[in-house]
């Protein structure tokens, strides 16, 4: 699928061992000591009614490659995924790789897609590896393609970040020489091998802004479908410069602003506005190069720190009322509270998987009133959101036909709020609320909310 044809999308980030278990034994799964909690592919095909009934027509999923076997000893297994050992295999704690063409053949039966998270920057060891770890790293096992060793010391040194590596002494993550024709081919090769052999739609790049930008255009050819890079910074204009380079970029500098207006009522709706502005300005195509999200399993929980429902419920809004591809990462609509990783990497199953809970709804309206936008608007994928801040708590983002009210004000607030472009006395609902309203003789909506609440309003 074309970065088109997931403008439309919504994406659910699964991570795959913590998501479902192949048959709902009510397992225990404690985060704190990092270890596998045995959730599979077969688990996900499995519960995907529960993601599909949210509203979800795309999920993104852990990467599956072989990763170091057993434990760290202070950073626990690698049940995350990314600690990959040989990319010729899959991971056997997830499944087989029948299993993961079924899962693929599952989600493109419901019409759903499958993004497929992917490790490019490194390998991994534990401890500093020697000829004979990586003699054991199958395509890439000679030490002349990876970089001298050295961790990264200068994030303001642009080489550093990419030919340094992650990691530390206990697990080293060994970078690859993403310079050596070898290596350059050898990911081109691979990729194209993975997009076909299990029918990805789309790919989630980790560590993009660690590899130098020229190698991502023929990668991202190479794998012919969507790819959307991770660059952790909390600056847009340092993330926006990677959408010449790959179709697109997961939006942290927004995620830093998003957090920060609703971490509580005097959080900094301005911040938003402009950050929002300047994604607007700076990415190659706008918002539209961009993946928004409130949460991802590398960052505290939103209600680790903030619990006014009103605040938690405008924070989920956001991402879903934007010109970027939404994702929610699982848990949020479960209410999960974890903080800094490991904590924030909670089983799903323990939730029971309910569907009676607010959030869970929240969700639900959230992904059925972005769907009615698209089918009402064929241009809704196309022409930018206007984004205001009608005063130091609220903030309009006007996508035709949808309006979508935010504020930070929390759940003893009250606020106000026009907006307008409908016809006169057009019929409209504010979805959230499921309420019906009029538009005036000049097309404008007058909001009042005594609760805080977001409103998001479009044609009845
Ligand atoms: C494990 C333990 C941790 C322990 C760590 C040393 O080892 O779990 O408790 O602290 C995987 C696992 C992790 C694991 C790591 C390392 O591997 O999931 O649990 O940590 O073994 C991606 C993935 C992530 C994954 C990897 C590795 C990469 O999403 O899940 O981790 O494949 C950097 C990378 C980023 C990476 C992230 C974990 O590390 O750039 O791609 N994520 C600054 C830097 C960032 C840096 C970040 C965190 O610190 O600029 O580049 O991210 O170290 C803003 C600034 C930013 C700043 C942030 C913190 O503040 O603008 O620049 O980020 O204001
Ligand atoms: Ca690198």
């Amino acid at each position: 699928a074309s970065a088109t044809d997931w403008l439309s999308r919504s994406i659910y980030q699964v991570l795959t061992d913590r998501f479902a278990l192949t048959d709902d034994a009510g397992t225990p799964c404690d985060t704190a000591p990092q270890l596998y909690c045995n959730g599979t592919f077969k688990g996900i095909v499995n519960h995907l009614d529960y993601i599909q009934a949210m509203g979800f027509d795309a999920i993104w999923i852990s990467p599956v490659v072989t990763n170091l076997e057993g434990n760290s000893a202070g950073e626990g297994d690698a049940y995350h995924g990314y600690w990959t050992q040989d990319i010729t295999t899959i991971n056997k704690h997830f499944g087989t790789s029948d299993d993961l063409k079924a899962l693929s053949k599952a989600l493109h039966s419901r019409g759903m897609y499958l993004m497929l998270d992917v490790v490019i920057n490194h390998f991994a060891s534990f401890g500093l590896p020697n000829d004979t770890t990586i003699s054991a790293y199958g395509t890439f096992n000679a030490p002349d393609l990876f970089h001298p060793q050295c961790f990264i010391s200068d994030y303001n040194n642009q080489t550093n970040v990419e030919q340094c590596w992650l990691g530390d002494t206990t697990v080293a993550l060994a970078d690859l020489n993403t310079e050596s024709q070898t290596v350059i081919d050898g990911w081109n090769k691979w990729i194209t091998g993975m997009v076909s052999e299990y029918s990805l739609d789309g790919l989630r790049i980790d560590t993009l802004k660690h590899v130098r930008k020229p190698f991502w255009p023929a990668f991202q050819q190479a794998a012919g479908v969507y790819a959307v890079g991770e660059v952790l910074i909390n600056d847009t204009s340092y993330a926006s410069d990677y959408s010449n380079f790959i179709d697109g970029v997961l939006d942290y500098p927004g995620y830093y602003a998003l957090t920060q207006a609703f971490s509580s009522t005097s959080g900094n709706m301005s911040l938003l506005l402009e950050t929002s502005h300047q994604t607007q300005s700076l990415y190659k195509n706008g918002a539209f190069s961009t993946a928004a999200f409130l949460e991802n399993h590398d960052q505290p929980r939103f209600q680790s720190t903030v619990h006014d429902q009103s605040l938690v419920k405008n924070a989920m809004t956001w991402s879903f009322v934007t010109d970027a591809i939404p994702i929610l990462y699982q848990g949020q609509e479960q209410g999960y509270g974890g903080g800094n990783v490991p904590a924030n990497r909670e089983a799903l199953w323990l939730s029971a998987y309910v569907t009676s809970n607010t959030l869970h709804g929240h969700v639900t309206s959230l992904n059925s009133a972005r769907k009615a936008a698209i089918a009402a608007n064929s241009s809704y994928t196309s022409v930018p959101m206007v984004v205001s801040s009608p005063s130091e708590s609220t903030i309009l983002v006007s996508k035709l036909p949808m309006l979508a009210f935010m504020s930070n004000v929390g759940a003893f607030g009250s606020y106000n709020a026009v907006g307008g472009g409908y016809q006169p006395n057009e019929a409209l609902v504010e979805t959230l609320s499921c309420k019906t309203l009029n538009a005036d003789g000049n097309g404008n909506i007058n909001f009042a909310s005594t609760d805080g609440l977001p409103m998001v309003c479009e044609f009845l």
